[in-house]
């Protein structure tokens, strides 16, 4: 069944893909975004290593390749709340996909203007979204990309569940009582900690309005087209390689692809999750195939396909293209080592179909970043961004002691012969 799906955020590196991936399913799309993405790559001075087109470009080329028209409206959901109430009124989506919130944790912790606007842009978008569709009094379904983050990486060596936590409590009474809890929120840096509070706010308007909410935590997002987005030269998606924006499978390999010694923070003994970004659209859809039940909890579904350890994925790169390997301080402040076991039965239990790291596409990649290699400012790719004043600071053992507090100088080497 063809439904009316605003994607907040549809020009992002998540929402451009997974809006053409909706419409090329018979959906009408309308994109909402107010292109805060391309001015923060102005204030870095950097851009995305693919040449990414406007956006009145990138519908035309849509709408000549799928004849499918995506209307698309500037507003900046955090600010304009009357724009967007009026949106939905007018157009009555039957869903709503929200990525409309600053998504780099390196971005959000390079100074507190930056924490700030983190907060206030990505609190007052999910705020403002979840208002607006009480006011207009519709029944619709609300996917939002949270991210895997919301759990910290660290269990006692259990699977992190879907988001809720079987606990038993004893009673005054001294009766044994289970419920389930949402799971306890350990960010990582201040978008991650967006990410957690926006729980409280779904728990709280599916528990008193009965919105209708699926929170989507994703892990680590690598590759970069779609079938989508691969039509045409100018459907082209973001490819960030950068410090502040780029993740850490797509840096390693843009960095093998330039010459550039692999990037490891401290150890590379941190495990993450990850998911192809095919499988991210994916995902999108087969969420808002199956929403909750009017009045039922929030629907939380771990989006990732997989785990890795940083330092292997530096391995499998330097392997593969026998690019040097170079240990840095870590910047951030997290644990060294960490096991990571998630449950994703959910997705699979829909019919998702992983893409893994074995599945050929990480050539894929590296052509990409091969084929613009002569666009990227190498520059730009050491992380500068760090989590602490200390850190900043460039204390003994810290991170940051180069002149501009920037962890550059790798502190070991080793080569993909190694
Ligand atoms: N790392 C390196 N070298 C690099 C870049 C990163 O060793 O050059 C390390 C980091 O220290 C960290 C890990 O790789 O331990 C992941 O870093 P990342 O930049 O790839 O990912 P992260 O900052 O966690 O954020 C990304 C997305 C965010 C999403 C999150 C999912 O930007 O929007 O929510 O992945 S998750 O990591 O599962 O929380």
């Amino acid at each position: 069944m063809s439904m009316k799906i605003f994607v907040l955020g549809g020009d992002g590196f998540c929402g451009w893909p997974t809006s053409l991936h909706l419409s090329a399913l018979g959906h009408d799309v309308v994109i909402i975004d107010d292109l805060s993405r391309r001015a923060i790559d102005v204030e870095l001075e950097v851009g995305s290593l693919t040449p990414i087109t406007p956006m009145g470009t990138r519908l035309r080329a849509w709408r000549e390749v799928s004849g499918r028209a995506i209307p698309f409206h500037r507003v900046d959901v955090a600010r304009e709340y009357d724009r967007l109430l009026a949106l939905i009124e007018a157009e009555r989506p039957d869903a709503i996909v929200h990525f409309a919130e600053q998504r780099a944790a390196p971005y959000s912790m390079k100074s507190s203007r930056h924490k700030r606007y983190t907060v206030d842009n990505n609190l007052n978008a999910t705020h403002n979204v979840l208002a607006a569709i009480v006011e207009s009094g519709l029944d619709v379904h609300l996917a939002h990309l949270g991210t895997m983050g919301v759990y910290g990486y660290g269990t006692a060596g259990m699977k992190i569940p879907e988001g809720y936590l079987p606990v038993e409590v004893v009673t005054e009474a001294g009766d044994r009582v289970r419920q389930e809890i949402l799971y306890p929120a350990n960010p990582g840096s201040i978008y991650h900690m967006t990410k957690t509070q926006d729980q409280l706010f779904f728990a709280y308007y599916a528990k008193n309005d009965e919105v209708r909410i699926t929170d989507l935590h994703q892990g680590i997002v690598w590759g970069t087209n779609t079938p989508e987005t691969l039509a045409d030269e100018r459907l082209v998606n973001r490819f960030d390689y950068d410090g502040d924006y780029g993740t850490v499978l797509n840096r390693f390999l843009m960095q093998a692809a330039v010459g550039y010694p692999l990037t490891v923070h401290g150890t590379g003994g941190q495990t993450r999750a990850f998911i192809h970004i095919r499988d991210t659209v994916r995902c999108i859809q087969l969420a808002l195939e199956h929403p909750p039940e009017r009045g039922e909890r929030v629907r939380i579904l771990n989006q990732m396909t997989e785990t890795h350890r940083v330092r292997d994925l530096a391995r499998l790169v330097s392997d593969a293209t026998g690019a040097e390997v170079a240990f840095v301080a870590n910047p951030r402040k997290e644990a060294a080592e960490n096991d990571l076991h998630v449950t994703n039965d959910l997705f699979l239990g829909l019919g998702l179909e992983p893409t893994t790291l074995d599945g050929g596409l990480l050539a894929e990649v590296s052509d990409v970043a091969r084929r613009y290699a002569h666009l990227a400012d190498l520059d730009k790719i050491p992380c500068t961004s760090t989590w602490t004043r200390q850190q900043r600071a460039g204390a003994p053992g810290a991170a940051g002691s180069s002149p501009e507090g920037a962890p550059t100088a790798p502190e070991g080497v080793l080569t993909g012969s190694d």
